[in-house]
């Protein structure tokens, strides 16, 4: 992992009840799975007001109050950089999800992830912060995006 530059992006979740809303990626990197809501950070901006962009251009909401909950690391000989996704747990939204150009909303019981149709990572995890925890994983996939190596380690803060 040592040589790489660092990409760094995020990654956003929204529980209402026993429902956790996931969506669809229509276009660009991980295109056909489920997620939660993210991307890139830009130059200008923090990594908040990056989730908070995100989840405005990819889903409608408009966001007022969220909390970090984990960073993600990926390594793969696919990927150019290593990246370095934040998780955030969003706690106060307006609006409701709308599908947009990239993304298709649907909420999913916490019971019945979509794990087959997910990155291959987020078992390891999602039950993790769905537990309500706070830890730092890193993962390194083959080029059959499997994963090959993890670490998960619980930490009191991010
Ligand atoms: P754009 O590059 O389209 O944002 N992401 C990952 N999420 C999971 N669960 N596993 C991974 O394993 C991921 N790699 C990236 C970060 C990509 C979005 O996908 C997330 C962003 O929210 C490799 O802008």
């Amino acid at each position: 992992m040592k040589n790489k530059q660092i990409k760094l992006l995020t990654l956003c979740f929204i529980q209402k009840e026993n429902k956790i809303l996931l969506a669809m990626k229509k276009r660009g990197f991980g295109a056909g799975r489920y997620n939660g809501y993210g991307g890139k950070v830009e130059a200008n901006e923090n990594i908040k007001e990056a989730a908070k962009r995100e989840m405005l251009e990819e889903s409608t909401l408009k966001i007022k109050k969220l909390e970090k909950k984990a960073i993600l690391k990926f390594d793969s000989e696919k990927f150019e950089k290593i990246q370095e996704v934040h998780v955030f747990e969003i706690k106060e939204y307006e609006g409701e999800p709308k599908e947009t150009e990239e993304m298709k909303p649907k909420w999913f019981d916490i019971n019945k992830i979509p794990y087959k149709e997910m990155w291959p990572d987020d078992e390891y995890w999602l039950p993790k912060y769905l537990e309500g925890k706070k830890f730092k994983a890193s993962f390194k996939f083959d080029k059959n995006d499997k994963v090959i190596e993890h670490e998960i380690k619980e930490v009191k803060k991010l």
